[in-house]
């Protein structure tokens, strides 16, 4: 046989070895970036997020992908301080990311799930301060999704903490609401967040609290059944109309409609469907089902 037979039938088995890998790691980059949360009352508050690109937005990116990617991620902190990065409740050593600098790592899991990722420094200050975001891991892409990360945030705490000032949680009283970094009613304009669909269509919304207070969500009109739960408070597989979230747990909540018509989410505790003091400028939502 000749060399060139040979170096053939390598190149052969090296794609059908490798063909089938490649299709199941996708990659995906993800940066640290500082800037400002405006309220629905236009007061700036001092923010982190984790972006797709080095420019800055509120909104935390949102990692999916299904149960047969494995996702390849370069976090990269574009801020000018030393963060870190880790996965609750995942086998992942917590990461140190000095300024400018970047690291990767691989995620995947053979279940779906919605794991929280966010930086274990200072912690929760860096984290309240934005840096908590939402790993989503489907079946597959093609089931309708919708994404709702929540925080809050009391403008006194934000700023001290950005000045690098102490704060005591004890004596935290927040005073802003968001979902996906908006607020009602920009919230309605957000195509990730605000549920439309269509009777008997099966949705399905992937929650986080990334704050630092319990968020209890509160649905009208309907029941949902847990599809995923990252706390033994909340069961699988069972049907409910409100969800009460503790910091840095997670769900999947499976919905099918059986009527159409406008129905309101809102958070149960009434403060937080409050803006600085104006309601209902907070964590509300109306669905909108034809
Ligand atoms: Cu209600």
């Amino acid at each position: 046989m000749n060399k060139k037979f040979w170096f053939l039938i390598v190149v052969v088995l090296f794609i059908a070895v490798k063909l089938p890998l490649q299709a199941i790691t996708i990659s995906k980059n993800i940066f640290i970036n500082s800037g400002e949360l405006v309220t629905v009352d236009k007061i700036k508050i001092p923010f982190l997020a984790f972006n797709p690109t080095a420019t800055f937005s509120t909104t935390n990116l949102v990692l999916d992908f299904t149960t047969a990617d494995t996702l390849l991620l370069i976090v990269t902190n574009n801020d000018s301080q030393t963060h870190g990065f880790a996965i609750k409740n995942y086998d992942l050593e917590n990461k140190t990311i000095v300024a400018k600098s970047s690291i990767t790592l691989k995620v995947y899991s053979t279940t779906e799930k919605v794991l929280v990722f966010y930086d274990p420094l200072n912690y929760p200050q860096n984290r309240y301060m934005g840096l908590g975001g939402m790993i989503c891991i489907h079946k597959n892409l093609n089931e309708k999704y919708f994404y709702w990360n929540l925080k809050e945030h009391e403008v006194a705490f934000s700023k001290k903490i950005a000045t690098q000032q102490v704060v005591d949680w004890q004596q935290y009283y927040p005073d802003y609401f968001t979902i996906n970094g908006l607020s009602h009613p920009d919230l309605q304009n957000d195509a990730s967040a605000r549920v439309v669909g269509k009777v008997g269509e099966t949705i399905r919304i992937a929650i986080a609290n990334t704050g630092q207070s319990k968020h209890a969500i509160h649905f009208h009109g309907f029941h949902l059944r847990v599809i995923y739960s990252s706390t033994d408070q909340i069961d699988v597989d069972s049907s409910k109309d409100s969800f009460p979230l503790e910091s840095m747990q997670s769900l999947i909540l499976e919905m099918i409609p059986d009527k159409s018509g406008s129905y309101s989410v809102h958070d149960h505790n009434l403060v937080a469907i409050s803006g600085g003091g104006i309601h209902p400028n907070g964590m509300f939502l109306m669905m909108k089902i034809d």
